[in-house]
This record gives structure tokens, C-alpha cells and sequence, in this order.
């Protein structure tokens, strides 16, 4: 018997492997495979012809039935925890009312900060826990989380701890991004500058302190938070440690974008305006774009991110939900890589990348996640599919099958 299978606990046989190992250039198959897991990790993978003897009284076979393997899927920005919802300012929208009307009216994101504020951190739980359920069954291992919907440092706390109880309770892992500056609060109008300084000098120290965010984000945006006061947070989080991820470039071409490379961010996410100096300095910085094809939807955009100059740079692209009640209430990544090619021209597997390799790297996970690899977390989805494309081609058939988490089958 060799000595490398003698510690392994699982292994399935007649798969084929979508590895995920070579960014968004090809699926790198291995058909007709095999894979074996050994302490929750990817332990040896290669085709059945390659397959080492192994010890079949000790090691648990799965016949995967021709069945396709993929990394579990990766969710690399959403905001699932918040109180209430928005269904009664969409239907005031269809029925004529305008956006500002309704801002006036207490609607827009301040009214996810009232609800959010007022409901309980189990009531806040229960609504998120149901969210990532639907998400995991479709095959998400691992999913970003942002606090802002608080704006105080109380109710942003209570957020992360949601988010901390949920990849406690379901087999996700869960990385908590700390979003304070994402709205200015009620009642600090007309003194933004001073709530910056409360994000800044409370709440970042806190939650690093206390270890609640594995990063920070800003929505550096008219509607947002303007350059000067995006670097005053970046630098904070420098300050502590906290990697940095960034909403810019949604609604216009502030300049977010390139701010953020200078901090040597993670991501920039959304960007339909960002322009190619903006790209140039993502590479240089090798950041990864966040594209988020729900909220383009959902809020009937018509400037699409610029693809083409981000596939001319080389710069990964990575595909996320962004659930959120305002501009992205869609909860389901399966439907992102459909509309990820439908709208924005992805081609399968940059897709693909998008949701494992890409998704990990947007997230500082890409040593550990995003591709079947020896060494790599055991996180993998099983899919009954006959080609990877088919899990961007269809919607609405969900072709899981089963899920690993850790080297353990979860679904
Ligand atoms: N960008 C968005 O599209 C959402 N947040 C953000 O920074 C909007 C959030 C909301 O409307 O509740
Ligand atoms: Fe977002």
C-alpha cells in the first residue's frame, strides 16, 4: 500500500474534475477523474488511470456516477443580513413615484437603517440564516458578508455578530467585511466629515480589536462617501491591519477605484464606469473586479462594465450577488452566472473563475479556496451536468447534487 493513501478518508471515483487551477483560461478538466480528501483537504486528485492503490477497507469510496466536481461556489459580496424590506418602494416606483420622492418619503437605504436599528440581533439571524440557506443549497461554501446597515457602532456590531453566528451554524465559512461608511446616517446630516471621524477613531478599532471584520469597504460615491473621506477609512483599516475592498464606480467614474489600488485593496466592486487608467492600476495592484450582474439588473443599468479593458489588462474577475433590499434583493448566485453571461458577455468559464478561483482571490482566500488542488480546503460541489456550461445555461433546475464542506458531505 503506498504511504501517500494511507491517511486518506474519502475518495470519488468516475468524476470529472473542473479544477479551477489556471484563472479564468480554461475549466482545466480532468474527465474521467478521481479525487481524495484527507483532513478536510484535497489530499490527491488525477484521472482513474492514475488513481495509487489505496486501502478499500478504510477509505470511503463514492461512486460519483459520471457526475461533474467543481470548487464549492464562492460569494464574494453581499449583504444578506438586514432588518425589513424594500418591496413597498419598488411597487411605489412601478407605480410612477420617484426615487427621490421616496428618499423623502423615509425610503432608500436610511430605511434599511431603521429596520435594521429596531429588529433584534435573532430576529436579524433568523432572516439572514434563511438567505444563506437558499445560497448554500445552490452550492456556496463560502460567502463575503457586509455590515452598513447600522451606521452606529452599536447595530454595526450587531450585524458582524450575525454574520459571525451564521458561518457558525451553517457549514459556510464566512468572512466579515465591516461597511460602515456605506450611507451617512440620519442624524448626522450635513456632517459627514464627523461621521467619517466616528468610523475612523471608534468603530475600525473595534472591530478590529475584537476581531469582528476580516476587511473594510467603503461605497465611495455621490450618494457615498467622497474621495478624501474613502482614504481617511482606508487608512484607518491600513492602520489596524484590515485588508480593503471597495464599492466606486457604480454611478460614476470618482476615482475610487485607483484610491483603493493605492491601499493595495482586494477588490473593487461594481465599476460599469471605471475608465482603463483606473484598470491599469488594479493589475498594478493586482486587485480583482467584483462584478455584480443583480444589481445592473435590478436597477435597469445600462453602462456595462468595461469587460473588454479589464480581459485586455488581465485583471481576474470575479461574479457575486450583492443581496441586498435595495439594488440587488436577488438571492441566488446560480441566476448571477447565468445574467453574468447574458448581460455582460462572460463566457462560461470566465464565470466559472468568477464564482471559485477569482471569487477566493477577492477575498485574500486564494491559497486556500476557489480550485481543486492538493492542499486546497475539501469545499466541492457535485453537480449532475454533462458540461460545466450547463451551470451558467439553465437557471431555475438547481443541478446540486451534493456538497462537501471540510472534506464532510453537508448536502
Ligand atoms: N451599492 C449598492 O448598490 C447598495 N449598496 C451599495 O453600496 C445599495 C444598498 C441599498 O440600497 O440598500
Ligand atoms: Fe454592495
Amino acid at each position: 500500500m503506498s504511504t501517500k493513501t494511507q491517511h486518506w478518508q474519502t475518495l470519488w471515483t468516475h468524476v470529472n474534475l473542473a479544477t479551477m487551477t489556471d484563472g479564468a483560461k480554461t475549466y482545466a478538466t480532468i474527465e474521467n477523474g478521481a479525487i481524495a480528501i484527507a483532513n478536510g483537504k484535497i489530499a490527491w486528485l488525477g484521472t482513474t488511470a492514475e488513481l495509487p492503490d489505496f486501502d478499500t477497507a478504510r477509505v470511503k469510496v463514492i461512486d460519483g456516477k459520471g457526475a461533474w466536481l467543481t470548487p464549492g461556489f464562492i460569494d464574494c459580496h453581499s449583504h444578506i443580513v438586514y432588518g425589513g424590506n424594500r418591496a413597498n418602494e419598488f411597487e411605489m416606483r412601478l407605480e410612477g413615484k420617484g426615487y427621490e420622492e421616496i428618499a423623502k418619503a423615509g425610503g432608500g437605504i436610511i430605511s434599511t437603517v431603521k429596520a435594521t436599528r429596531a429588529a433584534s440581533e435573532d430576529e436579524l439571524f433568523n432572516r439572514a440564516l434563511k438567505r444563506l440557506t437558499v445560497l448554500h443549497q445552490e452550492g456556496v461554501t463560502s460567502i463575503e458578508i457586509k455590515s452598513g446597515y447600522g451606521l452606529d457602532t452599536d447595530t454595526e456590531i450587531k450585524m458582524l455578530n450575525v454574520a459571525t453566528k451564521l458561518g457558525q451554524t451553517l457549514p459556510v465559512t464566512v468572512q466579515r467585511t465591516f461597511l460602515g461608511a456605506h450611507a451617512l446616517p440620519v442624524e448626522y446630516q450635513g456632517r459627514a466629515d464627523e461621521y467619517i471621524d466616528l468610523v475612523c477613531k471608534e468603530m475600525i478599532p473595534h472591530m478590529a480589536k475584537s476581531k469582528l471584520a476580516d476587511a473594510v469597504d467603503v461605497f465611495c460615491e455621490g450618494i457615498g462617501f467622497n474621495l478624501a473621506q474613502t482614504e481617511k477609512v482606508f487608512a484607518a483599516a491600513k492602520a489596524h491591519n484590515l485588508p480593503i475592498k471597495v464599492h466606486a464606480e457604480q454611478l460614476s467614474n470618482l476615482g475610487g477605484t485607483k484610491l483603493a489600488a493605492k491601499y493595495q485593496a482586494l477588490s473593487a466592486d461594481h465599476i460599469e464606469f471605471l475608465d482603463e487608467a483606473g484598470i491599469a492600476a488594479m493589475k498594478m495592484a493586482d486587485m480583482t473586479a467584483v462584478l455584480l450582474p443583480g444589481a445592473f439588473y435590478f436597477l435597469r443599468e445600462t453602462q456595462l462594465p468595461p469587460i473588454e479593458l479589464l480581459r485586455k489588462h488581465g485583471v481576474s474577475m470575479a461574479i457575486a450577488t450583492d443581496v441586498n433590499p435595495g439594488s440587488s434583493p436577488i438571492n441566488s448566485l446560480q441566476l448571477m452566472l447565468n445574467m453574468a453571461c447574458t448581460f455582460f458577455r462572460l463566457t462560461p468559464v470566465e464565470v466559472l473563475a468568477g464564482v471559485t478561483c477569482h471569487g477566493a482571490k477577492a477575498l485574500g482566500l486564494s491559497s486556500s479556496k476557489g480550485q481543486l488542488a492538493v492542499g486546497y480546503d475539501a469545499d466541492i460541489a457535485c453537480w449532475d451536468i454533462n458540461q460545466p456550461a450547463e451551470l451558467c445555461y439553465q437557471f431555475g433546475v438547481n443541478p446540486l447534487t451534493h456538497l462537501m464542506k471540510a472534506g464532510e458531505i453537508v448536502i
